[in-house]
């Protein structure tokens, strides 16, 4: 048993004496998702897990780090080419102090490619991509719980289904599975990831997304290509429905082709709700709870995974990002208010994982 479990049974067992409230906060996320076997984390930059609030909240609440950027290809190598680990090694080391888990996340990625690779021939483009998925993983073989092998290569609009990128041209779709079968080699106990974004809601375009990915996942399956996880990266949208029977539905399908389920990239925008604070709070914490119940109630979900801390460090109100709101203000995608006060959303979040009556099931991805 470690540090975060024994304070989160000494907690628990404070139930009736503190009330749920306090006990949430003393057990933390985390500790409230391994009651159901999962875990819970977020990702993070260097620049910020470092600072007040979000070091403490990391504290309390992480089980898993992912790093946000730090990882990625073109975060790691310089204008000349020269790969530079030090923020990668960065936030491992924030995980360790943790003891939490650790993401990685990517190792495949047209976004993440390095300009330099614009004009390369297929020939320098797969050899280079293979060093660099080598070098990574190797560097924290071992460390890893989760690799993201490959990101977002889906495109429902595509006859193929499969978007055309850098990535498609020079590595080439039909070598997707070589990613998978690299890093198995390179990193034998981590699991493998396929990433992606807008399969969560209950839009005819997020419909057919799940379609384009249940076919590609399958073809994969049958080719015995080493894929242990779907990793669903569910940036919400307020403006978006949401049915959980489709969204389980999915879920098990994905399931019955033996792999389990990760949230990778959880937060709510809600660029679209009213003004009023409270009522903005209210909606984005209703879209929480409806996801996350349905998510705690299916056993191949085993990890959820908040992309950033509090709103002030959210991907979503950088201005880099071009998001706004019609009436100027940032959104509130986060559990935590730009001061690390937990809103709304952080309750529906704990009240979701403590509610939690199905189990994560390991057996659920085992097919290779
Ligand atoms: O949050 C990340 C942002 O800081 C980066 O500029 C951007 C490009 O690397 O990536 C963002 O994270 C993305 C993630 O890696 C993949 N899924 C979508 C995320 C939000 O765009």
């Amino acid at each position: 048993m470690n540090r975060r479990e024994l304070l989160g049974g000494a907690a628990l067992a404070c139930v009736g004496l503190n009330g749920l409230a306090q006990t949430q906060a003393a057990v933390g996320l985390d500790g409230l998702a391994r009651t159901s076997g999962r875990h819970f984390g977020f990702a993070v930059g260097p620049g910020y897990a470092d600072k007040e609030p979000v070091k403490d909240l990391l504290r309390q609440h992480a089980g898993v780090i992912t790093a946000e950027n730090a990882m990625k290809w073109r975060s790691i190598e310089n204008l000349f080419g020269v790969p530079d680990y030090t923020q990668a090694d960065r936030v491992s080391a924030i995980a360790a102090g943790l003891n939490a888990q650790l993401r990685g996340h990517t190792l495949a990625w047209h976004q993440s490619t390095p300009a330099r690779f614009v004009n390369a021939t297929g020939e320098m483009f797969v050899q280079a991509q293979t060093s660099h998925l080598q070098a990574l993983v190797s560097r924290y073989r071992g460390r890893i719980h989760t690799w993201d092998v490959l990101n977002e290569v889906i495109d429902a609009d595509q006859p193929s289904g499969m978007r055309e990128s850098v990535l498609s041209r020079l590595w080439g779709a039909d070598r997707y599975p070589e990613l998978f079968e690299l890093t198995r080699v390179a990193d034998p106990h981590a699991k493998l990831a396929y990433n992606d974004y807008g399969m969560e809601q209950d839009e005819p375009w997020c419909e057919h997304r799940r379609s384009a990915a249940l076919h590609l996942l399958e073809a994969w399956v049958k080719r015995k290509v080493p894929v242990d996880v779907m990793g669903l990266q569910a940036h919400l949208d307020l403006s978006r429905r949401f049915s959980a029977a489709r969204m389980l539905a999915f879920f098990d399908e994905l399931s019955a082709l033996g792999l389990t389920i990760q949230i990778t990239e959880l937060d709510v925008r809600d660029h679209t709700a009213t003004t009023d604070l409270a009522a903005r709070d209210a909606a984005v914490a209703a879209l929480y709870s409806d996801f996350m119940d349905a998510c705690m109630s299916h056993p191949a979900v085993e990890m959820v995974v908040m992309w950033n801390v509090t709103d002030a460090d959210s991907w979503i109100n950088r201005w880099s990002q071009g998001q706004r709101r019609p009436d100027g203000q940032p959104m509130r995608p986060t559990l935590f208010d730009d001061q690390g006060q937990p809103k709304r959303a952080f309750d529906a979040v704990a009240a979701s994982l403590r509610q939690a009556r199905v189990k994560f099931d390991k057996k659920a991805g085992n097919h290779v």
